[in-house]
């Protein structure tokens, strides 16, 4: 059994659309086994998207991240990290497929709703930070 972490990140706490993003992983039958809503730290959310750092977007990212509230989520089941990034679309929103979190929700690359890890190596990373204590 494999686990991911997922992040609803401030656009989709702002839009209320945490419910309906959540349902979206339920109806697939994959499980939410730690569910927490928190407004990181900026050395958090740098940490987790440390290999962007030299990218021109990155203080940009940092600022979205960190503006709000986030709900950050460990869910697990079968080839879970390949299915969760699936359901959640294409990074771009405008090339991800009409059906997933992005396709139907989001509109632009910089706030595009969703972020879950893309390998088991970045999911056990990602769930100690953001599951630390406990
Ligand atoms: P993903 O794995 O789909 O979360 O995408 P990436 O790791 O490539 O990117 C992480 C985040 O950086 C994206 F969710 C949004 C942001 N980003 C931009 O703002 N501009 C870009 O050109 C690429 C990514």
């Amino acid at each position: 059994m494999e686990r991911t972490l997922v992040l609803l990140k401030p656009d989709a706490v702002e839009r209320r659309l945490v419910g309906r993003i959540l349902g979206l992983y339920e109806e697939k039958g994959l499980q939410i086994t730690a569910l927490k809503m928190l407004k990181p730290s900026r050395e958090l959310v740098e940490a987790h998207y440390a290999e962007h750092k030299d990218k021109p977007f990155f203080a940009e990212l940092v600022t979205y991240l960190t503006r709000g509230m986030v709900c950050a989520l460990i869910i697990e089941g079968e080839n879970v990290i390949k299915t969760v990034r699936k359901i959640n679309g294409a990074t771009d929103p405008a090339e991800a497929e009409m059906g997933s979190i992005r396709g139907l929700f989001a509109l632009t690359k910089n706030e595009n709703l969703v972020h879950a890890s893309d390998s088991p190596e970045s999911a056990e990373r990602e769930i100690k930070l953001w599951f630390s204590q406990g």
